[in-house]
């Protein structure tokens, strides 16, 4: 199936952490449609009835679910060894990133596992140092980096920047909200840039790069040309999307580490990334000069990325679509949309 790339080996058996999950879902669907077997993990109850319906349909697409946790060790190296899994990816969520140190242990003792991709799918941790509480979970990513790497297990570290959505410093799910309809909240000046990758490029590109021997023990970064943007640019793509002009307001960097300081987990987490991103230029501050970095365009530069004019006519059409399904949250001035996908509609129903 990926006969004509040479770095390209046959599709391996592929198992997936955290496939409910936001970036997780992405990578369950570009694994199940590049025709891998797929064996997702699951907790033998789920936790709630939209990630229920989540497994139900990636199970109709092909997968093979596994109950168990991640962090039962016995399980893991009997799942490993039954199913012969060749690439394990996990996608937990912020808040679980210690759990994959004991998964580290079973893949170092069943020794088949070719590749393991930890749940990273944001900055390089090894080079930004955003401010607490962000700065605690990429301590815990970059422990575990340093457990992968102690334990001579083969990985790849998926950088790919942030979501192509519009980028609330309140909400760690952008892409489930339409950008504004009322204000942009413009961070700083807003002329810094950074990469905005569609949710499907991430799982897509993720899976292309597994079996690809350019990826081993690399950090894979990805730097769309065509998806650096700074947030100026974003709202007046948005608006050319709407066909009205709104007002900007300036959300200083000040107003960004207060709110980094509130410490309400995971606001204050995405307010701290929003000040590296936004203030900083942590996806724009550093070139890959380092032996280890590898970049996905020019991997695969036959294979197009989405691009935000894209992702934002899909916004926009969901506005006209489904004013029934169109929320007001409490939280913020955000309005959630379902993703086109009917399981979506549960979370928002819920
Ligand atoms: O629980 C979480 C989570 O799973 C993810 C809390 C915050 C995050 C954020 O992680 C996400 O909202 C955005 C983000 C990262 C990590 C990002 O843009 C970069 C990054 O390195």
């Amino acid at each position: 199936m990926c006969g004509s790339n040479p770095n390209v080996s046959e599709a391996g058996r592929t198992m997936i952490i955290g496939s409910t999950g936001f970036i997780g879902r992405f990578v369950a669907e570009a694994s199940l449609d590049s025709g891998r077997p797929t064996y997702l993990l699951v907790q033998s109850k789920p936790t709630s009835p939209s990630k229920a319906s989540i497994i139900k349909s990636l199970q109709e697409k092909g997968a093979i679910i596994i109950h168990g946790s991640i962090e039962d060790r016995d399980l893991m190296e009997k799942v490993l060894k039954e199913h012969k899994i060749e690439v394990v990816i996990s996608a937990v969520g912020g808040a679980h990133i210690s759990t994959q140190l004991s998964l580290v242990d079973a893949i170092k003792a069943v020794g088949t596992v070719k590749r393991f991709l930890p749940s990273e799918f944001g900055h390089d941790m090894d080079r930004a140092d955003p401010v607490e509480p962000a700065l605690t979970m990429y301590e815990e990513k970059r422990r575990v980096r340093r457990y992968i790497e102690a334990a001579g297990v083969p990985y790849t570290y998926i950088c790919c920047n942030s979501i192509a959505a519009w980028p609330y410093h309140d909400n760690h799910h952008p892409a489930d909200v339409l950008p504004p309809l009322d204000t942009f909240h413009v961070y700083g000046d807003g002329t810094v840039k950074a990469y905005f990758v569609a949710g499907d490029d991430i799982g897509k590109f993720t899976i292309k790069s597994i079996d690809d021997v350019r990826t081993l023990n690399k950090t894979l970064h990805f730097r769309p040309s065509g998806n650096l943007l700074n947030i100026n640019e974003l709202a007046s793509l948005w608006e050319e999307k709407i066909g009205r002009k709104l007002p900007r307001v300036t959300v200083s960097e000040d107003d960004l580490l207060t709110a980094a300081k509130e410490m309400r987990i995971p606001q204050s987490i995405v307010a701290a990334l929003t000040h590296d991103i936004f203030i900083i230029g942590c996806q724009v501050n550093y070139s890959l000069d380092k032996p280890t970095d590898v970049e996905v365009v020019s991997l695969y530069p036959d294979t197009p990325f989405r691009t935000i004019d894209e992702c934002f006519k899909d916004f926009a059409r969901l506005i006209g679509d489904t004013p029934k399904v169109v929320n007001k949250p409490k939280s913020n001035d955000a309005i959630i949309v379902p993703n086109s996908k009917p399981e979506a509609l549960a979370i928002t129903a819920a």
